[in-house]
């Protein structure tokens, strides 16, 4: 099998591509991705050694260029991660949003509907190859925002909030609408907020954990009681390997961890954490930034509790509450979430306290090299 995967050098993307590749021995991949601010190649650097791995640098967006891809190899499934997927850079610039996630989304749809048919039927729609399948990976904003209670569910109105989740929100509708009116096999998947490795240091997880790593202050928006359904990345890969693979075509599946959580209650646990392990494992403070000694010659880390936090203007249109009912891929394909928080965020601090490097590559900028150096 031949798997397209777009995106595939951001956060979700890259998780996906090494999960793949660890658990199929007969895959063969190739990412496309045009390697925006998110996109890391370095992230993929033991991957790209493989032969089983193509990389393409193209925007989803050019025709050119994934018209080529198609040409050229004989694609079974799309899966396209490939966004623009900060909700705060969508409030200052929705342009591109719209581009990516919703023009980008429709000419990969051409593209695979181009290769993938072999003529009409008597009704006049395509006669569409066996096996293959485009898949959309997409979130749980573009159902807009809950009260105190209840889930989304796959029959949740959609209902964005800010351009960000709007603009996917036109990618799953027009997901939809091809399966809909060219019966393009499709599967929409909508998760909620992910945590793991490689998560760019924008979003709330990793900026916290590396703003306490510089000794500065966390910035929670409002008054911090913001919820979101926090999953672990793997877990995520795993569900979208199970419905590429099993999800009855057509259909949408929600994908959630049931773990809700306040903002401030994981900025709280983020610090708690960091600071349990450094004061068990003294070597770890070695990664901190501010390093003032004690009389003793350890490294101070006392100035690491609550008072770091501090209260920020809200996001305009901030979403109040996310919550997923996964029950549907749950009963039909068997998916659960196995990662249980309390040890995905753990695992997720233990990685970026030991992956400073890729932290410094990244927010240095560094990392737009890479492609250069190695293509
Ligand atoms: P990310 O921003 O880390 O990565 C996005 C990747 O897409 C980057 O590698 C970037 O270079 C690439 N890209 C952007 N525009 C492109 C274009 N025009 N052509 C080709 N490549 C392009 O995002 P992520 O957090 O990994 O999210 C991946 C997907 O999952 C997105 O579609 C997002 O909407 C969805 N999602 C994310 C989360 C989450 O919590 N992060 C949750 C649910 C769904
Ligand atoms: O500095 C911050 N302070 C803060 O309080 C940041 C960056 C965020 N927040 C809040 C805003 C949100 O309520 O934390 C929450 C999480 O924010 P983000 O990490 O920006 O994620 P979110 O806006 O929830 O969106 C994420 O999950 C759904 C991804 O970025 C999306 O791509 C995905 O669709």
């Amino acid at each position: 099998m031949t798997y397209l995967v777009t995106g595939g050098a951001g956060f979700i993307g890259a998780n996906f591509v090494k999960y793949m590749l660890a658990k199929y021995s007969d895959i063969q991949i190739i990412i496309l991705d045009s390697l925006t601010y998110a996109g890391n190649l370095g992230t993929l650097s033991e991957e790209l050694k493989e032969a089983r791995v193509k990389f393409v640098k193209g925007d989803i967006c050019d025709s050119i260029v994934t018209d080529k891809i198609f040409s050229e190899n004989t694609i079974d499934y799309v899966v396209n991660f490939a966004a623009e997927s900060h909700v705060d850079r969508s409030i200052e610039n929705p342009q591109i949003f719209l581009q990516t996630n919703i023009l980008g989304t429709q000419n990969l749809l051409d593209t695979a509907k181009k290769y993938w048919t072999t003529g009409k039927d008597d009704n006049n729609y395509p006669i569409w190859k066996e096996g293959v399948k485009y898949l959309q990976v997409s979130t749980d904003e573009v159902y807009g925002s809950l009260g105190d209670e209840g889930y989304f569910t796959e029959t949740t109105p959609l209902d964005p909030s800010s351009p960000y989740s709007a603009a996917k929100t036109g990618g799953d509708l027009i997901v939809k609408a091809y399966g809909e009116t060219y019966k393009m096999p499709i599967n929409i998947t909508r998760c909620s907020n992910n945590y793991g490795p490689y998560h760019f240091p924008e979003k709330l997880i990793p900026l916290i954990i590396r703003n306490i790593l510089e000794g500065k202050k966390l910035p929670v928006y409002g008054d911090g009681s913001n919820v979101r359904d926090w999953l672990y990345v793997e877990d995520h890969c795993k569900a979208i390997d199970i419905v590429v693979n099993k999800g009855r075509i057509y259909e949408v599946y929600n994908i959630g961890g049931h773990n809700e959580k306040k903002n401030i209650d994981i900025v709280k646990l983020v610090i708690s954490t960091i600071h349990d392990i450094m004061e068990k494992e003294p070597q770890y403070r070695s990664v901190l930034k501010k390093k003032e000694l004690l009389s003793d010659g350890t490294i101070d880390i006392s100035w690491m509790n609550n008072d770091l936090i501090t209260f920020v203007k809200d996001r305009q249109g901030h979403d109040q509450r996310y919550a997923i009912d996964p029950a549907k891929i749950s009963t039909e394909l068997g998916w659960i979430p196995e990662t249980m928080f309390d040890k995905g965020i753990v695992k997720t601090i233990r990685w970026y306290l030991d992956n400073q490097e890729w932290v410094e590559e990244v927010t240095s900028g560094n990392y737009m090299k890479y492609y250069d150096q190695m293509y």
